[in-house]
């Protein structure tokens, strides 16, 4: 069979901004490429890059021709997968098309509810072994239903809540489906040397799952059931060793969650020799816990870690469940920066935000040592309480399609017109405290000019938010 695999182009200004700064791999498409048996044709096709998607689509339906379809969405792109999915229906009659991805796992009922339906199949959580099967069964020309993790549509039942399985039995991603150079982000570091690339090419590994924690908001402790499943460190190791490009953004939900895990992966590393440069995730009671960690990291080439600030008071931290404060998280930013590691702080602004608390953070922040900064709006994802709780409220019909953390599900206290003003210019500030901009050294000045138009355009596209909402609720 030829099997073409999916990741939809985005279509929410924001994300579309944020892409000129960072546009990862689409790894999700290569573990399930990994999966698929001997004696088929995979492709993937990464909407994302090309400058017109409509067309690029078109042509790979009619050239490659494919006997199955599968793709993978979040859920601001539900609707526009729905939509590929149609067209590959029209001009590919006979062929299986399936989703999977973040919102079939969370919300498969909205990949299942429509008439006629887009997909044959939903698959639920983790997807290489559903897809191994799927491709069977497509190859076989049976149909779909039992397959573990997988909805078909007219089932009465529909599989339960996924859990990872051991990802010691996962397969290797397949990164021979794209071009690595393509795939980039800006590289924020405390201590670059004169004229070092701040956008190279950048590969994604992931080597864990899941995250202890219960931070309220977070869809991670539903997904992995509070627990978190470290892969091989060996072959993590492998993997990265094996890597063309020389930086590596790790997508785990916390890299240094389980110490021993993460001191186990350094020293595999440093065994092999390995000299990349790292991008990982942290809380802040990890690096105070085991600072020793992040310093062993540090000697490997760590260079930034993201910490989950989230807001600016310890009454905000506690009602999320965030389980640290205001002062662990200023004292993390301390200890990281003294051992050379450039923070990636992330704060959550609430729908209730009013001018006061707009006011508090942009204090808080401009008091901040250099940090790259990142402003969401608290966007609560399906599957968790905090989603379960605002689900009355929510003021549009379909949220999904607003789902990027940057468009308010529900009322904003301010005239929304004017929380989108606030917002954007909270990112326009923000972005002075990177410590590419206070460290001021050379760097080159073709992909200077570039991050810097980028920069200029990110704050517009927050200010224009209100725009994707019908009119009356602009305010
Ligand atoms: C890394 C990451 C990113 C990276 C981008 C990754 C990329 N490839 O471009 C960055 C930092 C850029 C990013 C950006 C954003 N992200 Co993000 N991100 C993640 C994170 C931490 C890991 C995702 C990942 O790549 N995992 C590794 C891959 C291998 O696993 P996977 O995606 O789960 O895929 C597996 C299964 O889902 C399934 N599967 C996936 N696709 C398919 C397809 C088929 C056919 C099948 C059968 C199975 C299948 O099998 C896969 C293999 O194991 C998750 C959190 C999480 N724990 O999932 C959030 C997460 C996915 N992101 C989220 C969001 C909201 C965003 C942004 C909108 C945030 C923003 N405001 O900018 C943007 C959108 C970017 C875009 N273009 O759409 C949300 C999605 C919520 C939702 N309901 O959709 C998550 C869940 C975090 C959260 N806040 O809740 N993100
Ligand atoms: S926000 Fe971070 S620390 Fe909290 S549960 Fe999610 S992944 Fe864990």
């Amino acid at each position: 069979m030829r099997i073409l695999l999916v990741k939809p182009a985005p279509r929410l200004a924001p994300i579309r901004a944020l892409q000129r700064f960072q546009l990862l791999e689409p790894l999700e498409l290569g573990y399930v490429a990994a999966a698929v048996p001997p004696g088929h044709e995979v492709r993937v096709l990464d909407l994302r890059l090309a400058r017109f998607p409509g067309l690029a689509y078109r042509r790979a339906l009619a050239r490659f021709r494919p006997d199955l379809v599968g793709f993978t969405a979040y859920s601001h792109e539900a609707s526009d997968a729905k939509r590929l999915a149609r067209e590959a229906r029209a001009a590919r009659p006979a062929a299986r098309i399936v989703v999977g991805g973040h919102h079939a796992t969370v919300a498969p009922e909205d990949f299942l509810g429509d008439d006629p339906p887009p997909f044959d199949a939903v698959v639920r959580g983790e997807g290489c072994t559903p897809f191994r099967a799927i491709v069977e069964r497509a190859a076989a020309g049976a149909p779909f239903d039992g397959i573990p993790q997988v909805a078909v549509p007219g089932a009465t039942e529909s599989p339960g809540w996924p859990l990872y399985p051991d990802p010691a039995t996962l397969p290797r991603a397949r990164r021979d489906l794209w071009e690595a150079r393509r795939y980039h982000a800006v590289w924020v570091r405390e201590d670059a040397p004169d004229w070092t690339s701040i956008d190279p090419p950048v590969a994604m590994v992931r080597a864990s799952w899941g995250c202890r924690m219960k931070c309220t908001f977070c869809i991670v402790p539903s997904l992995c059931g509070g627990r978190h499943l470290p892969r091989p460190a060996d072959d993590v190791a492998d993997e990265i060793a094996s890597l063309e490009a020389g930086h590596v953004y790790f997508c785990d939900d916390e890299n240094f969650i389980d110490p021993a895990f993460a001191a186990g992966l350094a020293e595999a590393l440093a065994r092999r020799g390995v000299k990349k440069r790292y991008f990982a995730w942290a809380r802040s009671t990890s690096v105070l816990k085991h600072p020793e960690v992040f310093r062993a990291w540090r000697a490997l080439g760590l260079d930034a870690a993201f910490i989950g600030f989230e807001f600016p008071t310890d009454e905000q931290l506690k009602r999320v469940a965030k389980g640290a404060t205001v002062a662990d998280n200023a004292r993390a930013h301390d200890a990281l920066r003294a051992e050379g590691i450039a923070v990636h702080a992330g704060f959550m602004l609430m729908p209730e935000s009013g001018e006061e608390e707009f006011q508090r953070l942009a204090e808080y922040v401009r008091a901040m040592p250099p940090a790259q900064l990142s402003f969401t709006v608290c966007t609560p994802s399906p599957g968790t309480p905090d989603y379960a709780a605002i689900r009355d409220r929510i003021w549009v019909d379909n949220p999904y399609e607003l789902h990027d953390c940057m468009h308010p599900l529900t009322p904003t206290a301010l005239p929304l017109r004017r929380f989108c003003e606030l917002f954007a210019r909270q990112v326009a500030e923000g972005g002075h405290k990177t410590p590419l901009r206070t460290h001021n050294h050379p760097v080159p000045p073709l992909e200077l000019a570039r991050i810097l138009v980028a920069a200029a355009l990110y704050p517009r596209a927050f200010a224009a938010v209100y725009r994707d909402y019908p009119r009356e609720l602009w305010g």
